[in-house]
């Protein structure tokens, strides 16, 4: 790289993008052009040009005091209390780092949370590599987000998820529930974003990468509808108001995870996803 240049030469652009694409984000990038002599503002505006991301973004991701690349902390076994509420550790898996949560939910808040997605259920998206939301014929269900902190029971199971696993309430993405029917499935996948696809940066530009996910049944379905794991041979049964989490940071490629199809009856969850950055600026007091 050369120094307090003004035009962006092809180096420059060439280097941005290999950054990125080998799983920097974006305040790395902006890290290394400031140790290299970059004005941090003219930093800015050459990765917003190189990434096509527009510059505010690129302002948020990386206001002063926000927290790098947080980690999650993994519940140990065999019971850990989040705001008075006991939650049980049944299940350990070291790689991918992986808990089977009991309890995690109350029977009441699957039921509130299943009536609440209900009217808003749409055929569910999933985010291509362009950062585009998409139908996707590999998950055939139907979902809808809850907005963060839409209500006080979504405040509150994001407020407990925070405390269980230490990663602060605005790191996560807003809730989804998905509902599948006999045969719906969610064919194997990663949740978190690949470097190599060119829509990484833009994907990643508020929030960094995805470094954990929180899957939440809300009933028990009559036959089939697990979460498997086949990379290492474990399929979670969905129980209602139990979860499984499991962290990847680093794009741990033994998360490979899969919603098995419902044979029988249908299946709920609520699904949280975690960032390593704040995904949305702090609520006001
Ligand atoms: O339906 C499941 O059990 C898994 C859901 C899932 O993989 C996801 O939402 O990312």
């Amino acid at each position: 790289m050369h120094p307090r240049t003004t035009t962006i030469t092809p180096e420059l652009r060439e280097w941005i993008l290999a950054t990125t694409r080998a799983g920097h984000g974006v305040p790395d990038v902006l890290q290394l052009m400031k140790d290299s002599g970059y004005d941090p503002r003219q930093s800015r505006s050459i990765v917003a040009e190189v990434l096509k991301l527009p510059l505010a973004t690129l302002q948020a991701s990386t206001d002063k005091g926000a927290p790098k690349g947080k980690r999650t902390r993994h519940p140990e076994a065999p019971e850990v209390i989040v705001g008075g509420h006991a939650v049980g550790v049944s299940l350990s898996v070291d790689a991918p780092a992986l808990r089977v949560l009991d309890g995690l939910l109350t029977e009441h808040e699957c039921a509130e949370l299943i009536e609440l997605a209900r009217p808003r259920l749409q055929r569910a998206l999933t985010v291509d590599s362009d950062g585009q939301h998409q139908i996707d014929q590999r998950r055939t269900s139907e979902g809808m987000f809850f907005a963060p902190n839409e209500l006080p029971l979504i405040g509150r199971i994001e407020q407990r998820l925070a405390e269980l696993l230490g990663v602060p309430a605005n790191h996560g993405e807003g809730l989804q529930i998905l509902h599948y029917l006999p045969g719906q499935e969610y064919e194997p996948h990663f949740d978190w974003f690949d470097p190599e696809q060119p829509g990484y940066g833009a994907i990643t530009a508020v929030g960094g990468q995805r470094i954990a996910s929180v899957v939440m049944y809300l009933n028990t379905p009559e036959q089939g509808g697990g979460t498997a794991f086949p990379e290492i041979g474990l399929t979670v049964t969905a129980r209602r108001g139990s979860a499984v989490y499991f962290a990847y940071e680093g794009g741990d490629r033994s998360s490979l995870h899969a919603g098995l199809p419902v044979l029988q009856g249908e299946k709920w969850i609520a699904t949280r996803w975690l960032r390593e950055r704040p995904y949305r600026k702090p609520e006001p007091a």
